[in-house]
């Protein structure tokens, strides 16, 4: 009632006459609203176009805000996602299969093209063999494009069954040591340079070991790496013996409670006999200063090599027990194919692949992502 009372007296004595009832009726308080209701529309034409203007500015300086949230995020590095990393592969070697096909009643002409093209993209004799079988147990079904694309994805599916993963779950030591090996330029230090980037994101301490002390530019290489990831390093001398830098490695990763080590090793592949002492006394060393590491030797292999990769691989593994490879500059070939030949020819995980250079560009081996991709209708490089 005060309120209403104070409302009243407040307004214009022309208002006060429209009321009639005086001050004190509560229909007064009532009657006022409706008229400042009806006041409102009435506004005049420069009150309208102030509000106009200002909601106009608000509006302007929303789409603004949006636009240059989008530009900043467009920006931003952007992972090589397996689909980019993927697209020379599927324009050699998916495509072609698929274009290779000229509808039912030629199934035998195509598998005879697709056993051509799968060999030439490396799948490898094996995994060659077995998917073969498997396409000429399915295309009878296949009676139009899109169902010979279900089949061949199957297929593929099929040859790459295993769950793999990233080496990421199978950290339980401290610290966790891995021993990354090679031949000179398949990508060990680069790799070695995602890996630690990887495990800094998850809020890992990380050290690296430049045990590549053949080349002076090799440890150059990894304190790059280091200081851009934000993990320690440990290095010795050009020429130094490379299993006394995994030594000191170990030991400084365990007096300063550091979560992964990662050495490097150099790959020079004209001393082949020497490189696998080498590395043989790198693991000794390492496995007497800590029980039960190194916890993981990774071979790196460059997809762009072919077939040969898969007889580095062999040799590598008969010197040294290795516990999974990652193909590195996958994005850089249409053979991306020689994944499956790794699988079924040497029957060791791929932990991971590289789809470029940069820091972000390394992923576990995911085989739905690994399939979609080689069918992903968008992003083509070839
Ligand atoms: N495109 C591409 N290039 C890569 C990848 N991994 C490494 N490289 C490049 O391969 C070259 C050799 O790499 P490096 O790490 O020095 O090989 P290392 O001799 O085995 O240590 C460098 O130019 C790298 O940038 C990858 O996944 N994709
Ligand atoms: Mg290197």
């Amino acid at each position: 009632m005060v309120l209403e009372d104070r409302r009243f007296r407040a307004l214009p004595s022309e208002w006060q006459d429209l009321n009639g009832q005086g001050p004190e009726g509560l229909g007064a308080g009532r009657r006022v609203e409706k008229r400042m209701v009806v006041e409102i529309w009435q506004l005049p034409p420069a009150v309208w176009a102030a509000a106009g203007a200002v909601l106009l500015i608000v509006a302007v300086a929303l789409v603004w805000f949006l636009r240059r949230g989008r530009r900043a995020r467009a920006r931003a590095p952007v992972p090589a996602t397996w689909s980019s990393g993927l697209a020379k592969t599927r324009g050699g070697l998916t495509r072609r299969i698929l274009e290779a096909w000229r509808g039912p009643g030629a199934e035998e002409a195509w598998l005879a093209e697709v056993e051509e093209i799968l060999l030439g993209s490396d799948v490898g004799v094996v995994a060659t063999r077995e998917l073969l079988d498997e396409l000429r147990s399915q295309i009878k079904k296949a009676e139009n494009a899109e169902m010979l694309r279900q089949i061949l994805k199957a297929s593929l599916r099929g040859l790459v069954d295993d769950a793999q993963t990233g080496s990421e779950d199978l950290v339980h030591a401290k610290p966790h040591v891995i021993v990354v090996v090679g031949v000179n330029g398949v990508g060990k230090t680069t790799t070695i340079g995602k890996l630690a980037h990887r495990y800094r994101k998850s809020g890992k301490k990380v050290l690296l070991v430049a045990g590549d002390t053949f080349r002076a530019a090799a440890t150059e290489q990894l304190t790059l790496w280091a200081e851009r990831v934000g993990a320690d390093i440990v290095k010795h001398q050009h020429g130094a013996d490379p299993s006394a830098v995994a030594f000191d490695g170990v030991k400084a990763a365990q007096a300063r409670g550091v979560d992964i080590v990662i050495v490097d090793t150099a790959g020079r592949l004209h001393v082949k006999a020497n490189l696998m002492q080498e590395l043989k006394k790198i693991v000794r060393t390492i496995s007497r200063q800590m029980d039960g590491a190194p916890h993981e030797v990774l071979l790196v292999i460059d997809a762009t090599t072919g077939q040969n990769a898969l007889s580095q691989a062999r040799v590598f593994h008969e010197a040294i027990r290795l516990t999974g490879l990652v193909l590195a500059k996958l994005d850089g070939t249409a053979k991306g194919g020689i994944v499956l030949a790794l699988r079924k020819d040497l029957g060791l995980p791929v932990r991971y692949v590289g789809l470029g250079e940069g820091a972000e560009d390394l992923a576990p081996f995911d085989p739905d992502q690994f399939i979609e991709a080689l069918f992903s209708p968008t992003g083509d490089a070839a």
